[in-house]
């Protein structure tokens, strides 16, 4: 394809709920939404995953907006030719900043699916037409809240819950939860980097509770601080943040930092390498998941997609739509199954991520102008 332009739009979504992470509080999710153009007309649609700050990850949306703006769209727009499989290279002069290329590609991609009739999930080698879901549930106010915002989810359907956790509020929680749902109900936790070296011992209270997983306990560059953590706990020890890439994922796991790994195609830089993780993982036989960034339909469609290979044994954070948003940004929001899928959402079979963009909430929500790039 040769892209005729790119278009930044900015938007704010208010969230049904505040959203707590060891790391803050979100009350609207701020939303990098990028549109490409191709000669002869083929469109496509990328979700940034970057917040609006740098509190999750080094990268943020301004950030993002400054990079594209300034290199990595000029970089696309120079040539003459640019698929999905193409921009990694075309930006790989660019160091880092992998969720602001990720979204370029992802945006690419979709032009080219659309153009070609095939969805992204049969493009990224989905094996399943419905996804199992999980859901992740911020630190609350209080064990009540929490229970009952638990509760409201598991009536929903959901087949597994994730608490977000942080020093002073990990053991009890936990406990909690687990006696609610029972013993066969699917618990895992997050937290976000908030502990160090020194809570090992207490993060071993959590064998008793029979988790999945613990997720990225330590910061994103101690690979063997978690390496220490495996050997000393019996819950399985899951990645997110340190997972930057393929070749990461392997040195991760060989190491022993890791048994589970969580995918996010915006943290490895695209859904190409989020596939290449996938492969590495499923070779060396450790178990994926698909994780979340609170994103739109467009972002979630295509993380259904992604959540319907074979190596995502575990379910991801793919919740609906209403989990975070009172009203989607698409035509179609993902709303949880029922019968025999409850829990689970359907994997669009549409070209490319097969949802529609409601046009008027861009400009209904937009925080900035629209900023198009065009060709030199
Ligand atoms: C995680 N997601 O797995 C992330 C963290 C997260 C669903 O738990 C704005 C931007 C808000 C990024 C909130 C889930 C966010 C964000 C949470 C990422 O660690
Ligand atoms: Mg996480």
């Amino acid at each position: 394809m040769k892209l005729e332009s790119i278009t930044l739009h900015r938007l704010a979504m208010p969230l049904v709920r505040p959203f707590e992470t060891s790391f803050g509080r979100q009350t609207v999710r701020v939303v990098l939404l990028v549109r490409v153009r191709a000669a002869g007309g083929a469109e496509g649609w990328g979700e940034c995953v970057a917040g609006e700050s740098p509190v999750y990850s080094s990268e943020y949306v301004e950030g993002c907006d400054h990079v594209i703006r300034t290199y990595l769209a000029p970089a696309l727009l120079g040539v003459e030719e640019v698929t999905a499989e193409s921009v990694a290279s075309q930006l790989a002069f660019v160091v880092g900043h992998r969720m602001a290329k990720a979204v370029l590609e992802s945006a690419v991609l979709d032009a080219q699916l659309r153009q070609s009739g095939e969805s992204f999930g049969a493009y990224l080698g989905a094996v399943a037409g419905w996804v199992d879901c999980g859901v992740s549930v911020g630190i609350s106010p209080a064990i009540d809240t929490l229970l009952s915002e638990v509760s409201t989810y598991v009536e929903a359907g959901y087949r597994r819950i994730k608490l977000k956790i942080k020093p002073g509020w990990d053991v009890e929680p936990v406990a909690a939860v687990r006696s609610l749902i029972g013993p066969a109900g699917m618990l895992q936790v997050d937290a976000n980097t908030a502990y160090t070296a020194a809570d090992i011992d207490h993060l071993r209270l959590l064998d008793e509770y029979d988790l999945l997983l613990i997720e990225q306990p330590f910061v994103e560059e101690d690979i063997s601080t978690h390496v220490r953590l495996a050997q000393a706990i019996t819950t399985p020890v899951c990645l997110d943040e340190s997972i930057v890439s393929a070749v990461v994922a392997t040195d991760a796991i060989g190491r022993g930092a890791t048994s589970v790994v969580n995918i996010k195609a915006g943290r490895v830089g695209g859904y190409l390498e989020a596939v290449r993780v996938h492969d590495a993982c499923v070779a060396l036989d450790v178990p994926v998941w698909c994780g979340g960034m609170l994103e739109t339909g467009v972002g979630r469609a295509a993380n259904v997609a992604l959540a319907a290979l074979p190596g995502f044994t575990l379910p991801g954070d793919t919740s609906a739509s209403d989990r975070y948003f009172a009203e989607d940004l698409i035509e179609e929001p993902f709303v949880l199954g029922t019968g025999e899928h409850a829990g689970q959402l359907a994997v669009p079979t549409g070209p490319g991520t097969g949802v529609t963009v409601r046009e008027s909430l861009l400009r209904d929500w937009a925080v900035a102008p629209a900023v198009v790039l065009t060709r030199p």
